[in-house]
């Protein structure tokens, strides 16, 4: 059995609150032993994205909150940096602040990887999921 550590995390309060809701619905019975699934999920999730190789075809979802300023122009600058890579994007307009955008992939695996990654760290993306098939 590994030692048990403690740690401090900074989040938005709606995010916590969604956390907790969904926790209870879920079971759990603190956030300690949730957080530590979301973990393991987030590092499966990131093991399978590193394991993928050679030319892929599928697709990047992204979720955004469109009012986060300069979110908007930065998305589409990368993408122009992937247009070898990017066969269609589609947007769908949510809700008021929520816009969730379908980009269709095909090429190397590394560089859908790289333009994953690229979004994921753009302020204000809240979700990305990628779904990809080997060719
Ligand atoms: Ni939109």
């Amino acid at each position: 059995m590994s030692r048990i550590v403690r740690f401090g995390v900074s989040v938005p309060r709606e995010l916590l609150e969604e956390f907790d809701k969904t926790l209870k619905s879920m079971g759990f019975r603190d956030r300690s032993k949730a957080i530590q699934v979301a973990m393991r999920n987030l590092l499966s999730e990131y093991r399978w994205m590193k394991d993928i190789k050679g030319v892929c075809t599928g697709a990047i979802i992204l979720l955004f909150d469109h009012t986060v300023k300069g979110l908007e122009d930065t998305l589409t600058h990368v993408q122009h940096d992937f247009t070898d890579i990017i066969t269609s994007t589609m947007h769908i307009h949510l809700d008021e602040r929520n816009c969730l955008e379908i980009i269709a992939v095909k090429g190397e695996s590394e560089s859908i990887k790289d333009l994953a990654h690229k979004l994921t760290t753009i302020r204000g993306v809240k979700q990305l999921r990628i779904a990809v098939v080997a060719v």
